[in-house]
């Protein structure tokens, strides 16, 4: 049993210890986490975000509640109940809140067995991510020599990386990858207001990695399309509903118009338990966070003294409104990348995965 991954790790003492995204890209600090309430809280206010991290935080506060509640299977259901119900739409969290306490339904030995079960979702994902990566970067590979590219340009929308699902990333893993290959891409990384998780937390991975990118203002991804600077856009996604229609960060379905009208290809990736099999319809049924309006009011940055910041950037008085996704229905998108391969967004083809385990 390890339990150590990039964003979160389990310490010696069982506790769960997370980086805190809040302060990326300025600052690389930790939260630890002794309870269900501290893993429902830090999905809430988002020291940890993303589909799948979000999924890995659940399933590890079920093990802290277990842990806590001494294997109280009541109070343990209680908690799941607050966990699950602490981000609406990335369906990852109820996925996993539901494999746990399925898990434990006739273990004589409950602490220890929510232990391993969250591990072992962990250890699926950072298969599935590298499954992803390598059918990624295959499609990459497709259309560079398809088009006989020598250069590759990607565009990506929020952040889908190691930050966002253990440990290479949904969206970002088809780039590692490609990175891996000798491939030459360069990323245009969209900043993904009002919370910025392109301009601070995409950059700051690739950065680190060493992927040539160019942070763009959510605007001129349509400029770039019309001018052939983009041969790709990958988003990850936080549900994709059995017809294809796929919930992402607020501004994703923008992307997926302009580059419909521009031929550029759009995928979204994704591993299988981000699908919602029971969700027939994503634009009319799945349920979209409404966030904060102070999220599109204040802005953090780090100011000239280099202290981190947070300031206003709207009126005293302005209203402002905050959803924090939107949904691409299926027919603006070109293929789902998944750990299973490279299927087209559709019933017939999503409802074929549905039980599959990750492979190994
Ligand atoms: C994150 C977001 C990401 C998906 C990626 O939103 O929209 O694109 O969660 O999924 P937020 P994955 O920052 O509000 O959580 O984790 O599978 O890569």
């Amino acid at each position: 049993m390890q339990g150590i991954y990039k964003p979160l790790w389990l310490k010696n003492n069982g506790d769960l210890e997370v980086i805190d995204q809040r302060y990326l890209p300025f600052e690389k600090k930790t939260r630890v986490l002794k309870t269900a309430s501290d893993a429902c809280e830090a999905i809430k206010d988002m020291t940890v975000r993303g589909a799948g991290v979000i999924g890995n935080v659940a399933a590890f506060g079920v093990y802290l509640a277990a842990r806590e509640f001494d294997a109280d299977i009541a109070k343990i259901k209680e908690a799941s109940a607050m966990i699950r119900a602490s981000r609406p739409t990335a369906v990852n969290l109820m996925w996993a809140v539901d494999r746990m306490l399925a898990h434990i339904r006739h273990s004589s030995d409950v602490v220890n067995d929510c232990k391993r079960e969250a591990i072992a979702i962990a250890d699926e994902d950072v298969l599935r991510t590298q499954k992803i990566g390598a059918f990624g970067c295959d499609m990459i590979e497709q259309i560079m020599a398809d088009n006989k590219l020598k250069t590759f340009n990607i565009l990506t929308h929020c952040n889908a990386g190691w930050l966002a699902i253990l440990d290479s990333g949904s969206a970002l893993a088809p780039m590692y990858e490609a990175q891996k290959r000798g491939i030459d891409i360069h990323v245009w990384v969209d900043e993904t207001r009002p919370r910025n998780q392109g301009a601070s937390l995409t950059s700051w991975e690739l950065l680190d990695a060493g992927i040539p990118h160019t942070i763009i203002p959510d605007n001129t991804g349509g400029h770039l399309m019309q001018h052939g600077q983009v041969d790709m856009v990958i988003t990850g996604a936080d549900r994709v509903a059995a017809n294809g229609d796929a919930a992402n960060k607020i501004g994703t379905y923008l992307k997926a118009l302009a580059a419909k009208d521009n031929g550029v290809p759009f995928y979204i990736a994704l591993p299988i338990n981000t699908f919602d099999f029971d969700c027939e319809n994503g634009v009319r049924d799945i349920e979209i966070e409404m966030r904060s309006e102070d999220e599109v009011h204040m802005m953090q940055g780090m100011n000239k003294r280099g202290d981190v910041e947070c300031v206003r950037i709207t009126p005293e008085g302005s209203k402002a409104i905050n959803y924090g996704f939107d949904i691409t229905p299926a027919r603006l998108i070109t293929g789902l990348i998944t750990e299973m391969g490279v299927i087209s967004p559709n019933k017939e083809a999503i409802l074929k995965l549905k039980g599959l385990s990750t492979p190994t």
